[in-house]
């Protein structure tokens, strides 16, 4: 049902195989129809694959208000909170640009600037999340970004899936496009007669999704790529295996590649906890999914003490890290490595993922070690800022010119002689 491991076995397990040269043919085709016919590749990609002849590719205002309809009222209800509390939370994100002026006269500084444009890829029907679609949305927009597009493929029946819409009108998207896969990919990237290129594009979606932006990453930015969901949780002796049973198998749900690992140096409670695994287990919708992930990627490890289940946590990085320890706060200096970390036996995961106000569009496969997630800086750009004064280029500038001569530079070093030698520096002075 779970296995359990060794810390090496652990530590040494393999990345999910990426490589995929027969999609990534089919991609590089697509993008390049999209590239040389644009929306005429749009609609005939989308009957192709959507199964569906669109008479326009941008979603309408009514079809908007019929979206409303179709969904419950307590769904949005509870949307629109999250959706308030994943934008508070993420305006403490936001940095201001700053200038420092120097007694010399200098002004140093940055500025924070939004990207112009955004597109957000959103999965077609039930594989999309509402509140993923938040998570990917309400950062741009408090990061100020102006234009917000969404991109989704349309159902059989030529609509959205109204809960999708919703979403997207809560968290403040401008426009929706009906167009999905590696053409909508492709459309965001290069532009097309309905299109606007983008200058980043955001979002989940399918192996052909994933693989046309790495393929157009340059031309655009994009987020990182996300693999499976996964979730250490590191436990004592006194947690209450109930609620570390059903953490894991929150993770396990997700998807049969989805690895959900318990570190814990009591070995009374792995028990306990394996016992809860198979009682809760049986009363989930989707057990069969939550059963392989189990069986396959997921790991219960005996440690030595609790310093050594963070050792390996940070060894893991992993993308949701849960101490249900006694008093994790006195712990959280040791954590190193994790996208997000979740204290205490009154924080399961699931409040993260839906509605606490952090991001839950974060690193996995352990890319915690070198990523964060998705944040307010995933939509901003530095600009830095250089103001000199006469009197500290007086001062810098043969130390400047020492070093283009050095790099073999000779006009860098005249763009400073130049000003030395008028013994001003400007007409304006
Ligand atoms: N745990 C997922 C996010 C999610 N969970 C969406 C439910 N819906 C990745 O962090
Ligand atoms: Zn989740």
């Amino acid at each position: 049902m779970i296995a359990k491991v060794t810390r090496d076995e652990l530590t040494k397990r393999k990345r999910l195989e990426s490589r995929h040269p027969k999609e990534e043919q089919v991609v590089r085709e697509i993008i390049q129809s999209v590239r040389e016919q644009g929306d005429s590749a749009l609609y005939r990609l989308t009957e192709q694959f959507d199964g569906v002849r669109l008479s326009a590719l941008q979603v309408t205002p009514e079809e908007i208000d019929d979206a409303w309809s179709q969904v419950e009222e307590d769904f949005v209800q509870a949307l629109k909170e999250a959706a308030e509390r994943i934008r508070s939370y993420h305006e403490k994100q936001k940095r201001n640009s700053w200038f420092e002026p120097a007694e010399d006269g200098t002004i140093l500084g940055q500025l924070v600037r939004p990207l112009t444009r955004v597109g957000v890829y959103v999965p077609g029907g039930k594989a999309a999340y509402p509140s993923t679609v938040l998570m990917n949305v309400i950062p741009a927009f408090v990061a100020g970004v102006p234009e917000i597009v969404m991109v989704t493929p349309p159902l059989p029946d030529g609509t959205v899936y109204a809960p999708t819409l919703v979403a997207a009108y809560i968290a403040g998207v401008h426009t929706v496009y009906k167009v999905g896969g590696a053409q909508a990919i492709a459309a965001l990237a290069y532009g097309t007669e309905t299109i606007k290129q983008v200058d980043k594009i955001v979002g989940p979606g399918n192996i052909y999704v994933a693989l046309a932006k790495q393929a157009v990453y340059g031309q655009v930015d994009i987020d990182s790529i996300a693999g499976p969901s996964d979730v250490t949780v590191i436990a004592d002796e006194k947690a209450n295996p109930a609620y570390v049973a059903a953490d894991l198998l929150a993770q396990a749900e997700h998807d049969p590649l989805a690895s959900a690992i318990l570190l814990t140096p009591s070995s009374r409670l792995a028990e306990q906890v394996v016992v809860e695994l198979k009682r809760q287990l049986d009363s989930l919708e989707r057990k069969e999914i939550a059963a392989r992930s189990l069986r396959d990627r997921g790991a219960i490890c005996i440690t030595q003490d609790l310093n050594e289940a963070f050792a390996i946590a940070n060894q893991i990085a992993p993308e949701h890290l849960e101490l249900l320890i006694e008093s994790p706060w006195d712990w959280i200096h040791q954590v190193k490595n994790a996208g997000a970390v979740f204290l205490g036996q009154y924080s399961p995961e699931a409040v993260g993922d839906y509605f606490a106000g952090p991001n839950h569009v974060l690193p996995t496969e352990g890319t915690a070690r070198f990523f964060s997630g998705l944040g307010v800086d995933s939509f901003v750009k530095r600009v830095s800022v250089v103001a000199y004064s006469r009197e500290a280029l007086f001062r810098d500038g043969p130390k400047v010119m020492t070093l283009a001569h050095a790099e073999g530079l000779g006009a860098h070093a005249a763009s400073i002689s130049i000003r030395l030698e008028t013994g001003k520096v400007g007409e304006w002075d």
